[in-house]
């Protein structure tokens, strides 16, 4: 149960202080904002946090005049591992400029030409160890080969670095089980009773937190010793920026090594688990839905014909409008990240009556504005079709966040979208998804949303039948 009173400010406060939070904090906060939303203060112990959910309220939350970015108590705990990184970075922070300037070039969108060959080569990964499912028959756990994709891919395309996560049997890269360590974390911290004793689980996380710098050093290492910066890419970028010992440097900004290494914690984080949910979810979608699984299958194959192993071209995947649709239909229902946090940057109101303070956090629960009445009618049904650019371009911009808002909003939706579209065509291309548990959705949480215990057998697909 949970009470709710109205404050003096007229926003009602949501206690959940009796039951606590559960394992799924965002479906149980949904939940609360089904009842109390657009607007509330949930309180845990003596915490408050302001959500907001409809578009009105969040659209004047986006305007970057009266908000910025904000730095929530849980990103306050992920910057115990990735410090002042471009995710966790304050507003004002020096490195955060710096960094996103040195690093802005690499995510231009022509600048996936560059990631193009790497993320092909690991789809291709992702393909020899289907086709073995398929061969003996064995269904695939569709999360777990979604997150040894994006880590391969990001360390390869990222840092010229290979996590060789398809060479590792059941298991993962030691990498992803402690960064889901230190997610959670960062994710229980928050809910923490002040009274009770928590040295154990610290000293746990500092020993994760460890080994992920140590990562870092080996990607970094492995750069270094060949004595050059390398090639274009991110780790190359923020090499030939590094700040000299003598301090002269390339003339544009300069990042120091402490900095560096928390730019690359941070990208082999936000850059392959997000996406590996959202891989996940479309899957779940098209495997529900037969229609747009068609849809999709119809679209490869105008592109690939009836070819046993097609080269994707760069341009291709421009050319897969509808596969891009389900994806961001998949974002829509189950945005992967699924809250970002505002300041106001004075006094203001909200909503023309809520009053909000100077430095004080708002934090967007995406999932709940992604089902704004400005959705229609049926707002938790999957259909693509509401991402048709004349549905899109009658729709507010402030409707859809998936990837946050404003300076601070995601670096990496490119990289992601081109990854994701590329892998989900080929996929559908050449496999037939067969749900043979008959998967109903169940949603872990890790601060991101993943589908949980989700596998899918499956069967070679002849293209155009
Ligand atoms: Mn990503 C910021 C969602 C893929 C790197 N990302 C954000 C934010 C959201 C987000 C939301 C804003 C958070 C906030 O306001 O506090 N990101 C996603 C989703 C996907 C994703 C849903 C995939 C789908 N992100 C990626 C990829 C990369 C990446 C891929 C890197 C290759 N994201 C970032 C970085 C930031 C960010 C870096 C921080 C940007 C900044 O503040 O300057």
């Amino acid at each position: 149960h949970s009470d709710e009173r109205a404050a003096d400010d007229g926003i009602p406060v949501v206690d959940i202080t009796a039951d606590g939070m559960t394992s799924t904090p965002i479906q149980q906060t949904m939940d609360l904002a089904r009842t109390h939303g657009p607007v509330f203060k949930r309180r845990l112990g003596e915490r408050e946090t302001l959500f907001l959910t409809s578009l009105d309220l969040v659209t004047e939350a986006a305007d970057e005049t009266r908000f910025a970015k904000g730095v929530s108590v849980v990103l306050e705990n992920v910057r115990e591992f990735a410090g002042d990184g471009l995710f966790t970075a304050y507003n004002d922070e020096p490195n955060w400029a710096k960094a996103h300037e040195v690093l802005m070039p690499a995510f231009a969108l022509g600048s996936m030409r560059t990631y193009h060959p790497a993320m092909l080569k690991v789809a291709r990964r992702v393909m020899a160890s289907w086709d073995r499912r398929v061969a003996d028959g064995t269904p695939v756990h569709i999360a777990e080969d979604m997150t040894r994709m994006t880590l391969d891919t990001i360390g390869l395309a990222g840092f010229g670095f290979d996590f060789e996560s398809f060479s590792r049997g059941d298991s993962q890269h030691p990498f992803v089980e402690a960064m889901v360590r230190c997610l959670e974390w960062s994710m229980k911290k928050f809910a923490r009773d002040p009274h009770a004793d928590h040295s154990a689980a610290d000293a746990a996380f500092r020993a994760d937190a460890d080994y992920l710098a140590s990562v870092v050093d080996e990607v970094i290492a492995a750069r270094t010793a060949s004595g050059e910066t390398g090639e274009d890419d991110l780790l190359g970028l923020m090499l030939g920026a590094r700040t000299q010992e003598d301090g002269t440097g390339s003339g544009g900004p300069s990042l120091d090594l402490a900095n560096i290494r928390n730019q690359v914690i941070t990208f082999l984080i936000a850059g392959h688990e997000t996406t590996s949910g959202a891989l996940s979810f479309a899957l779940y979608h098209l495997l529900k839905d037969p229609l747009a699984l068609r849809m999709v299958q119809r679209e490869a194959d105008e592109l690939w014909g009836d070819q046993a192993d097609p080269d994707p071209a760069f341009e291709d995947i421009g050319h897969l409008p509808f596969t891009r649709q389900v994806l961001n239909e998949a974002l829509r229902l189950w945005p992967t990240a699924a809250a970002f946090t505002r300041q106001a940057r004075a006094d203001t109101v909200l909503g023309g009556r809520y009053p909000v303070k100077a430095g004080q956090l708002v934090t967007v629960l995406t999932p709940m504005l992604h089902r704004d009445p400005c959705w229609g009618d049926n707002p938790e049904l999957f259909d693509p079709s509401r991402f048709s650019p004349e549905a899109e371009a009658a729709r507010s911009p402030h409707a859809y966040k998936p990837f946050g808002t404003g300076e601070r909003a995601c670096i990496g939706r490119q990289f992601a979208l081109h990854e994701a579209t590329m892998l989900l065509a080929l996929l559908a291309h050449r496999y037939r998804l067969i749900d043979h548990a008959d998967y109903r959705l169940r949603i872990k949480e890790t601060l991101t949303l993943k589908p949980d215990g989700f596998t899918v057998e499956l069967a070679a697909r002849t293209p155009a039948d």
